[in-house]
């Protein structure tokens, strides 16, 4: 009996040991150099766990009072202290700390970014999820990928929460788990809102290019949206899916304008005479050139009237700082239209 029973034995043991080996209930007690203060720019929130515990504004849940959240000096992510909860076997834990927080959809507050460390193979028996308003929107056993004891940023997207005052949980939870951290836990306003786009986004906001008297301008075509697109095998010869502004002049008969757009983009330039119906009013355009190439229309108007110029790439949605140069209309020997031309100048 003992002689069958001793390698079984000796083999648990052993396993017990590997166990023990790969999965640490409890991290080294050293920071490893982590305890350094993060810089990033913009933080709507953040609490460390440096002061009291639970913080100012906070809610302890608490099922295992012996085994719950408190404040912990050993290893930290960020300056002295962390959020920790030591693991129990055989009573469970179900240990909360949440926070109320409005959303301020304005300032681009979406994320929600906390680091953290713990047992990834603990974890299956007592986990740490986020919760926002009871629903789960993070997962360490399902997600955490850093490995054991590895302190590790966590971001959320929160931006289906915009504008609301939400609960958000750190929930620790199971039976003999391992040893759990969070800390450095932020609301990030991220990037500011783009700025809008340029009012001769469209043409009905189209920049009248006498009123604005400049030969010369620079225009950030990415500001701006793709809203027209010249026709396959039409006046540039290809479509123009870049990102476009509008301009307008008022052409007399025999009037001549030329222009020009250079950019990093692949730029397209054409003018057309309907701006609602642009793609097949096409009157001239030009793209016979890649990135950095000078484009180059030149057009006589065959009878007085408003024509529109689309600022425009080729390639999907691109763009870039482009420059646009206009020659003076050159209008024809009628003494009326040589006023026109002076107000260019
Ligand atoms: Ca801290
Ligand atoms: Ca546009
Ligand atoms: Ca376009
Ligand atoms: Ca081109």
């Amino acid at each position: 009996m003992r002689r069958r029973l001793l390698p079984l034995v000796i083999l648990a043991i052993l396993s017990l040991a590997i166990a023990a080996i790969a999965a640490d209930k409890v991290p080294p007690r050293t920071n490893d150099g982590r305890n350094v203060y993060r810089t990033e720019a913009v933080r709507a929130y953040v609490e460390g766990f440096e002061g009291a515990f639970p913080p100012a504004g906070w809610l302890q849940t608490i099922t295992n009072p012996a085994y719950t959240w408190v404040q912990d000096f050993a290893t930290p992510f960020e300056g002295a202290a962390a959020a920790y909860v030591p693991w129990q076997a055989g009573i469970p834990q179900d240990e909360a700390l949440s926070f109320v927080y409005t959303i301020n959809s304005a300032a681009n507050e979406d994320h929600l970014i906390f680091a953290t460390e713990g047992s990834m193979y603990w974890a299956a028996n007592a986990n740490f999820t986020v919760e926002v308003d009871g629903v789960e929107v993070y997962n360490f056993l399902n997600e955490f990928t850093a490995g054991n004891w590895i302190w590790d940023l966590v971001d959320v997207d929160l931006s289906a929460y915009d504008g609301q005052t939400v609960t958000i949980a750190f929930i620790y939870a199971g039976d003999d788990g391992a040893d759990h951290y969070f800390d450095a836990v932020a609301i990030d306003e991220g990037s500011p809102p783009p700025p809008p786009p340029p009012a001769n986004d469209l043409c009905e906001n189209a920049i009248d290019l006498r009123e604005q008297g400049l030969t010369d301008f620079v225009v950030d075509l990415c500001l701006a949206a793709n809203d027209y697109s010249a026709l396959s095998g039409g006046c540039t010869g290809y479509t123009s899916t870049g990102k476009d502004l509008v301009y307008k002049i008022f052409l007399g008969l025999g009037e001549t304008i030329t222009a020009s757009m250079q950019g990093t983009h692949d730029a397209a330039l054409w003018l057309v005479t309907d701006c609602a119906d642009a793609a097949n009013t096409c009157v001239v355009g030009a793209d016979a050139t890649v990135s950095e190439g000078y484009e180059t229309i030149t057009y006589v108007a065959p009878a007085a009237g408003w024509f529109y110029m689309i600022v425009d790439g080729y390639g999907t949605d691109s763009c870039s700082l482009t420059t646009v140069s206009i020659d003076a209309p050159v209008s024809n020997e009628d003494a009326s239209w040589s006023d026109v031309k002076s107000m260019y100048r």
